[in-house]
């Protein structure tokens, strides 16, 4: 009767990582999103890295408003007033150059990188 006690530690440790592995799992997929601010008529910061299906979110700190235009006509917020923000998830990999309509010379590019790549 002494292999009762064993089986029950076995399962014990069996359920513990049972729950353990869907948490790890999320934890791996979960999409980490990158915010870029828009300070001082400059993008920052200008070249941001994500991965497919990842959130880039444009916040402007400044006090007049910018536009976050891609160059290729992927996304366009459009007018962001003085401490509006503008999201955009990209879902293709690739590299999206961008700049603010009202000051042309504000540039910046999100890169996005295969959704399996390392960050
Ligand atoms: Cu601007």
């Amino acid at each position: 009767m002494k292999s009762l006690p064993v089986l029950a530690a076995t399962a014990l440790v069996v359920a513990a990582f049972g729950h353990e592995n869907p948490v790890a799992a999320q934890a791996t997929a979960a999409p980490k999103a990158a915010t870029v601010t828009v300070k001082n008529d400059a993008f920052m910061p200008a070249i941001v890295h994500v991965r497919a299906g990842q959130t880039v979110t444009f916040v402007n700190g400044d006090d007049e408003t910018h536009t976050v235009t891609s160059d290729t006509a992927v996304f366009d917020s459009k007018n962001v007033d003085a401490n509006g923000r503008f999201a955009y998830t990209f879902a293709k990999p690739g590299s999206y150059p961008y700049h603010c309509a009202i000051h042309t010379f504000m540039k910046g590019t999100v890169i996005v990188d295969p959704s399996g790549a390392a960050p």
